[in-house]
C-alpha cells in the first residue's frame, strides 16, 4: 500500500463516572459521523453479548457473586477478546467510538481497594485510544439524573472515590494530553459541538500515525 495516502481510523474513547452522559454523547457522535459519510463503528464495554460479558452482566445486576480480582480480570478479558476485531477495523480505515474501556476497569476495581498497579497489569498491551473524552460531573449532579441505585456500583460514596481514581489515572498518564476533560453539566447540544470538534481533529491527525498499545 501507498503509505502517504493510507488512512487508518481513529479510536475515540468516552470515559467517566456513572450518568455523566457518555452513552448519550457517544451515540450522537456516531450518528453525526455516519451522516457525514465516515466509516464508523460503535463499541461498548462491558460488551455483555459474549459469554464473558454475560457473566459480567450477572455480576453487575447482583445475580452472581465473584471475587473482586476475578471480576476485574473478566472485565479485562472482555476487552482482550475484542482486540483483533477492533484492530482490523482501525487498520481498515474505520473509526471506532468506544463507550468505557480500561480506565473504567482500573478505576472501579481500585476504588474497591484493589492495588492500582495490580489492576493496570491485565490491560497492558491493549490498543491505546487516540483520545479520551472524559465526561466530568460532580456526584451530586449525576445523582439527579435518575436511574441510580439499580446496579452494583451505583452508590454515591463509591462514585465519589471512582471520580478521584479517574483523576489519579489522568495524572499518572505519560501522555495526559490524550485526556480531554469536559464539563458534563453543560447541555447535550453544547457538549456535542465540542466533541465533534475534538473528534474531527483527531480523525485527521491520527490517520497517518501507527496504532499504539497501552502501557
Ligand atoms: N465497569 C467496571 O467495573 N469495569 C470495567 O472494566 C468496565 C465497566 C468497562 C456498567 O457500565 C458498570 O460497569 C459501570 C462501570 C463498570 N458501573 N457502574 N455503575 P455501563 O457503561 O453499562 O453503565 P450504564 O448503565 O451505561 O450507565 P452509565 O454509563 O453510567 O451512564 P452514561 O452513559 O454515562 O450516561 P447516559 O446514559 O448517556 O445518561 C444518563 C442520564 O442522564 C440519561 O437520563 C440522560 O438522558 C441524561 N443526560 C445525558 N446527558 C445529559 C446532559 N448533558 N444534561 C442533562 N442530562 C443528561
Ligand atoms: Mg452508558
Amino acid at each position: 500500500t501507498n503509505t502517504s495516502t493510507y488512512k487508518r481510523g481513529a479510536f475515540i474513547l468516552f470515559e467517566g463516572c456513572d450518568r455523566t452522559g457518555k452513552s448519550t454523547q457517544a451515540n450522537k457522535l456516531f450518528e453525526y459521523l455516519q451522516i457525514k459519510g465516515h466509516a464508523v463503528k460503535f463499541w461498548k464495554f462491558p460488551d455483555r453479548t459474549t459469554p464473558i460479558g454475560q457473566t459480567i452482566n450477572a455480576y453487575l445486576t447482583n445475580n452472581q457473586e465473584l471475587d473482586d480480582k476475578a471480576i476485574h480480570l473478566l472485565f479485562s478479558a472482555n476487552r482482550w477478546e475484542c482486540m483483533p476485531k477492533m484492530k482490523n477495523l482501525l487498520l481498515g480505515g474505520t473509526t471506532i467510538i468506544v463507550d468505557r474501556y480500561a480506565y473504567s476497569g482500573v478505576s472501579y476495581s481500585a476504588s474497591k481497594g484493589l492495588d492500582l498497579n495490580w489492576c493496570r497489569c491485565s490491560d497492558i498491551g491493549l490498543l491505546r485510544p487516540d483520545v479520551i473524552i472524559f465526561m466530568d460531573l460532580s456526584t451530586e449532579e449525576s445523582e439527579k439524573r435518575g436511574g441510580f441505585g439499580e446496579e452494583r456500583y451505583e452508590k454515591k460514596d463509591f462514585q465519589e472515590i471512582v471520580r478521584k481514581t479517574f483523576a489519579l489515572l489522568k495524572e499518572k498518564d505519560d501522555d495526559d494530553s490524550l485526556w480531554k476533560v469536559l464539563d458534563a453539566k453543560q447541555s447535550v447540544e453544547r457538549l456535542h459541538e465540542q466533541i465533534v470538534e475534538i473528534s474531527l481533529d483527531i480523525i485527521e491527525n491520527c490517520s497517518q500515525l501507527p496504532l499504539k498499545e497501552d502501557n
